[in-house]
């Protein structure tokens, strides 16, 4: 059953000449007592809610787990997708992709994520089994990692996390074949897996990865463990290759018509490419029937459960229909008080209103609680034994929580928020960009968000965080200006099914600026005018955040020198980006004079100010002092803007 895995993976990379098949034929033997004895799956529905999560870290190995889903009987994983593999349209892209191929858990393929995603994963099952009990949720989570995975820094934050957590039901297959793309792992690495991750707190074994009855043993041994478990399985890169067994040129490429020959002779397979044996074919598929029985048992349970309509709008993300009561409540008080304070802040009261109605919310800060105000008074540590808690201590480890929110978001269950400051997004980067790209709700609530947070200084203030996170394709970047807009856009992140968010908050105060009630979101356009011109338009001020309030200032000094001024307010750009053209125009408005204020960079701005634009903001990195002197010497001022007005006037 193996061999059958090892020579689909050698022919669907030669057919596509391009692909990866050593680590799918080195850690076939694995894969194969795993999927046969231990994973709880049913192919004919991938998604079951009870099943345990199968994580290819080592994503590269993407033939492994297309092979798995056609062997077991994946609807859609045809014998012709094989064929297809790497090619345009086909469900067996280069990498695994979540969202495109039903039975792919995350998408993987920069490694190190595979392992990071499945600790949140883990933790989102602990955290539904508290909540809905043993009889809805009571599954594993299952990684295939190898060297390159345990290499990468973010493996080191996550499995530090999960060993605090002692998220047992977390099981790590590394596929230990000391072999990497450049040749001997040795080459760049000596240290000692087992002693690092048992120091991590995990319950570690070495096994020999071609003996599957070993191999049996260990996982038997895995599932008894009060801790997360690794296990180091011994394994020869393209294992079965005629001459090419344990060599690095496995790896990466096609092995060759020769190599490919001579290893069928060697593996005594005397079958055409993509055909085969029916003993084989039907022992895998028999071993991919066996979980409907489990998967029947869940469903008839869950069907008489109390719990079943909570636990189905749970799963699916879906908000209940009192969702922002609360918010709009509190949004009917800003207007009225008109509260001066930091966006963080506004936040925080945000969060008040939504965590007590929204249960999936979970919230969390790495190590930055009170500055991200990301606690809401009376949420508990999400923690070991009972895990109901729905606030993550993260530590100082942004770029773990950022994977691991990936994977609670796509576990289900849990709409995971985070905390740190703004600067950091660049730690968070990798994982921020997967959720984009699968499309999943994770909402970062990154507070810091200029020089306005002073006296911490360059090291500490974003300047083209703003720029860069606006770069990336399906990320909703919100920076809002008062109390109203810091309401109003978190009710869009959380609308945002299918959309990561990141919250860009201030330290220093704002003034309330949305002073009257509105009908609707006014943020949800993404850019509105905040106030129209006294008379006929000649510039127009784009603003967002704590410059929003400047940005108006400026207006009075325009308008007081006859020169009429409307305040553009740009919550997020690419909420914007999405409005017809016309109300595009309109926003853009006709006033000969564009200016731009934002306490960053300028790129990105074009699409408001054109080339010729004005734009008052950052030009270089910040400094340390009090945020009001740093506005004053970087000339982010309402001065400044008027003279800017004036002189391209
Ligand atoms: C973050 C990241 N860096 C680099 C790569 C490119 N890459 C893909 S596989 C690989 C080697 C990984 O070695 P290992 O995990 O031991 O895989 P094996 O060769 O044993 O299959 C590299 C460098 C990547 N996919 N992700
Ligand atoms: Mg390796």
């Amino acid at each position: 059953m193996a061999d059958a895995i090892r020579v689909l993976a050698m022919d669907a990379v030669e057919q596509a000449n391009s692909g990866h098949p050593g680590m799918p034929m080195g850690m076939a033997d694995v894969a194969t007592v795993l999927w046969t004895r231990f994973l709880k799956y049913d192919p004919s529905q991938p998604d079951w809610p009870d099943r345990d999560r199968f994580v290819l870290s080592a994503g590269h190995g993407s033939m492994l787990l297309y092979a798995l889903l056609h062997l077991t009987g994946f609807k859609g994983m045809t014998m012709d997708e094989l064929k297809r593999f790497r090619q345009l349209g086909s469900i067996t892209p280069g990498h695994p992709e979540y969202g495109h191929t039903p039975g792919v858990e995350t998408t993987t393929g920069p490694l190190g994520q595979g392992l990071a995603t499945a600790v949140g994963m883990a933790m989102a099952e602990r955290h539904m089994a508290a909540r809905f009990g043993a009889d809805l949720v009571d599954h594993r989570t299952w990684v295939v990692a190898g060297d390159g995975c345990l290499m990468e820094g973010v493996s080191h934050e996550a499995i530090h996390l999960a060993g605090r957590l002692k998220l047992n039901k977390l099981t790590v297959l590394w596929d230990d074949n000391a072999i990497t793309i450049d040749g001997a792992l040795s080459l760049s690495e000596s240290g000692d897996q087992l002693a690092r991750f048992k120091a991590a707190g995990w319950a570690v074994k070495a096994v020999d990865g071609h003996d599957q009855g070993a191999v049996k043993r260990a996982l038997g041994w895995a599932v008894r463990q009060d801790r997360p478990t690794l296990i180091a399985c011994k394994t020869r890169i393209g294992k079965g290759a005629a001459t090419l067994e344990g060599h690095h040129d496995t790896h990466g490429k096609a092995l060759g018509k020769t190599e490919v020959a001579a290893t069928r002779e060697k593996l005594k397979w005397a079958h055409e490419p993509f055909t085969l044996p029916e003993d084989v074919a039907g022992a895998w598929l028999k071993a991919g029937r066996k979980g409907g029985a489990a998967r029947r048992k869940w469903q008839k349970r869950f069907k008489s459960s109390t719990q079943k309509a909570a636990f189905e709008q749970a799963i699916v993300g879906k908000l209940p229909k009192e969702a922002f009561d609360g918010l709009y409540r509190l949004i009917g008080e800003h207007v009225a008080n008109k509260p001066s304070n930091a966006t963080r802040v506004f936040s925080g009261l945000a969060l008040e209103t939504l965590t007590p109605v929204i249960e999936e919310m979970v919230g969390g800060s790495a190590d930055l609680t009170g500055s991200n105000n990301t606690l809401v008074k009376g949420m508990q540590a999400f923690d070991a034994p009972d895990y109901a808690g729905r606030y993550v201590y993260w530590g100082i480890r942004e770029h773990g929580m950022a994977a691991a929110m990936n994977g609670m978001a796509l576990h289900g269950g849990v709409i995971p928020y985070s905390g740190t400051f703004l600067v950091f997004s660049d730690y968070c980067r990798p994982s921020i960009r997967l959720a984009a790209l699968m499309g999943i709700r994770v909402i970062h609530v990154m507070t810091h968000d200029s020089i306005g947070l002073g006296e911490d200084g360059p090291t500490h203030q974003p300047v083209e965080h703003l720029a860069s996170l606006r770069a990336m394709p399906n990320l909703l970047v919100f920076r809002p200006c008062d109390a109203v807009e810091t309401a109003e856009c978190w009710e869009l992140a959380l609308k945002a099914h299918l959309k990561p968010s990141v919250m860009a908050l201030s330290r220093q105060k704002v003034p309330a600026v949305r002073t009257t009630a509105q009908e609707g979101n006014c943020s949800a356009k993404g850019a509105y005018e905040l106030r129209p011109a006294d008379g006929k338009a000649k510039v127009t001020l784009f603003a967002t955040g704590t410059e929003v309030s400047i940005a108006l200032l400026a207006r009075e000094i325009l308008q007081d020198e006859g020169i009429p001024t409307r305040v553009v307010s740009v919550p997020c750009f690419e909420l914007f980006a999405e409005q017809s053209a016309a109300y595009k125009a309109k926003v853009i408005g006709q006033a000969p004079v564009r200016i731009a204020v934002e306490a960053a960079v300028r790129q990105g701005w074009e699409r408001f100010i054109g080339e010729d634009g004005g734009f008052v903001g950052m030009e270089g990195f910040g400094a340390s002092a009090p945020a009001e002197k740093l506005y004053e010497a970087f000339s982010i001022t309402p001065e400044r803007i008027a003279a800017v007005a004036r002189l391209t006037l």
